[in-house]
């Protein structure tokens, strides 16, 4: 690549920002999310010449997109933040235990603009295509917008919840009001203020927004076709004393992620069963407390199914005395799956909307949505008249984005092809048969069973190590050897088979697409950033250089 190639690139902030760019880069980041965001840091911060790509008009991914009332995070927001620039941490100031969407989305930009990334990255840019290219060893990439760069190196910094999907019942079109999908919320404000409001779906999404809407609308009425658990937050004002804590805790916990976290395979391997009081006792502490940690109790919370039925019949007791009509509670109580083994919810108020009289329950289990109509939606049972439909009914996780781009590696062949049977990858990290493309926080890693932020400064810093191991080595092509991701894939499997996980019918199998292959996307071992280190140690093993 010479200068000259270089120089043809546009800077997007310039006056011919948007026109289609063309040329060469040394790489190519595909999404500004939090991990695309630190990505390009990090190039840059090594000398590469570094284009960014983005579907969205601004930063923050998953933040960008998911606008809808209620979003926020479900880990507290001092741990759900950058750890890699300590400026960065002591001048952002969060203002609730869990941040709300606008907040965070306002960090994201706060990033973008302090440490200059804007600029580097093409905005409304969605890639369509990805080729790579044998005898330069080099990716071509396309856009929507007709810009076409290639690079040496290519990060898929797409994100595992990015694929919104919503199912096509029919009549979908005839609907006179408003359809919206709790991740494509539209960016002015929805006011559903009179309105009778029916929201499909009750993961995360749904739980977090049908109290926000049920304090607006006239009427919500809730589609649940399955229960799930869900564990209050006790969000309030962050004070002073909660930010020193964090800062007195902080050489320990990042310590401790250097350590490299022990994973909840490994973690549950001898760990004794307390007796069952005990479990209530600290079940009883961690309610209080509020968040996830619950289902951090105990270390075999998520192997063992005795310990999980003691967890999972605290929680149902916990909504049965918050539900005041016992036939809804009744509705309301997982009983498919062990608690944890779905991505547990975090809510503000979600069981006690159901004690609101403009609230009700539809069980479409017992009565399944037969058609959408003009005038709102008919079941098995019966018509529900609505002004406005929401659909929190999730994503195509893990491979969705991905697989949503034409993606070529050698030899031509798509990833498409190369993932008929579930998506898999070495170490989370690279997929066999794609040469210098990396993928942060994909299939295989501990990603969505992790805190992501933590994941994605991981992947990061590993792939910037591993370029520039390639360049100080002079190699222009890295690329997974085929008997290593086998191994990786079944050391992945073997774990999860360990665990409760296999038992939920949950996107971390893929179970919520029709037709997708079951396979169990996260890493739960131990120690994965020491094996990641290793692996870069010892001269990438299980990785081909050329
Ligand atoms: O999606 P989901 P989500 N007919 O797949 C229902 C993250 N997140 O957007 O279980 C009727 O969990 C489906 O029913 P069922 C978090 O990791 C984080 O809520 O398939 N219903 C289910 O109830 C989370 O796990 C936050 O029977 C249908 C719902 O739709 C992930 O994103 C906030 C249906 C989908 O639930 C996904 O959460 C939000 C159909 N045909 C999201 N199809 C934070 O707090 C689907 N459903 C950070």
């Amino acid at each position: 690549m010479t200068s000259r190639d270089r120089e043809k690139n546009v800077p997007e902030g310039s006056t011919a920002a948007r026109q289609p760019l063309t040329g060469d880069v040394d790489a190519v980041v595909v999404g500004a999310g939090f991990g695309g965001l630190y990505m390009l840091h990090r190039l840059r911060e090594l000398g590469l010449s570094v284009r960014g790509f983005e579907a969205a008009d601004g930063v923050g991914g998953t933040w960008w997109w998911n606008r809808y009332p209620g979003a926020r995070c479900d880990l507290p927001s001092l741990y759900y933040a950058y750890t890699w620039s300590e400026d960065l941490s002591r001048e952002w100031r969060w203002s609730e235990r869990y941040a709300a969407q606008p907040e965070i989305l306002a960090y994201a930009d706060h990033v973008a603009d302090r440490f200059d990334l804007r600029g580097l990255i093409a905005f409304g840019a969605r890639v369509l295509a990805a080729i790579f290219d044998e005898a330069t060893a080099l990716w071509t990439l396309e856009t929507d917008r007709g810009d076409r760069v290639r690079a040496r190196w290519c990060v898929m910094a797409t994100g595992c919840l990015s694929a919104p999907r919503a199912p096509q019942f029919p009549g979908e079109e005839t609907f006179r009001g408003p359809r919206l999908h709790t991740g494509l919320w539209p960016h002015e404000a929805v006011d559903f203020a009179g309105l009778r409001v029916g929201v499909i779906g009750t993961g995360s999404s749904g739980i977090q927004a049908i109290p926000r809407i049920a304090e607006q609308a006239r009427r919500v009425t809730v589609f649940q076709r399955t229960p799930n658990f869900s564990l209050p937050a006790h969000n309030g004002p962050l004070g002073d004393a909660e930010i020193a804590d964090y800062w007195a805790r902080r050489p320990k916990y990042l310590k401790m992620l250097k350590a490299g976290l022990p994973g909840v395979a490994a973690h549950a391997e001898g760990a004794p069963v307390p007796p069952v009081e005990e479990q209530r006792r600290v079940y009883e502490e961690m309610w209080a407390i509020g968040g996830p940690v619950l289902v951090a109790s105990f270390p075999n919370l998520l192997t063992d199914e005795a310990v999980n039925a003691a967890a999972s019949d605290f929680v149902r007791e916990k909504i049965a005395q918050v539900v005041e009509d016992p036939r809804i509670a009744a509705r309301l109580l997982p009983h498919d799956h062990p608690i944890g083994t779905k991505r547990i919810c975090v809510d503000t108020d979600y069981y006690q909307t159901f004690n609101r009289p403009n609230v009700e329950l539809a069980d479409i289990r017992a009565a399944p949505i037969e058609a959408i109509t003009p005038d709102g939606l008919r079941t098995t049972e019966r018509e529900y008249a609505l002004d406005a439909i929401v659909y929190a009914t999730g994503f195509d996780a893990v491979s969705g984005a991905l697989l949503a781009m034409d993606i070529r590696g050698a030899g031509g062949v798509t990833l498409r092809e190369a993932w008929a049977d579930g998506p898999r990858a070495y170490l989370g990290l690279a997929v066999a048969g794609f040469p210098n493309l990396f993928v942060l926080a994909g299939p295989g890693s501990p990603s969505v069973l992790s805190n992501m932020m933590v994941s994605l400064e991981e992947h990061v810093d590993w792939v910037t190590g591993c370029i520039a191991d390639m360049r100080a080595g002079g190699y222009t092509r890295i690329a997974a050897e085929p008997s290593a991701q086998a191994a990786w894939v079944a050391h992945v499997k073997d774990l999860a088979d360990r665990s409760l996980f296999p038992r939920a019918n949950s996107w971390y199998v893929g179970a919520n697409i029709p037709g997708k292959p079951r396979v169990f996307t996260a890493y739960i071992g131990g120690g994965y950033r020491q094996t990641c280190e290793a692996v870069a140690a010892g001269g990438y093993e299980g990785f081909a250089l050329a």
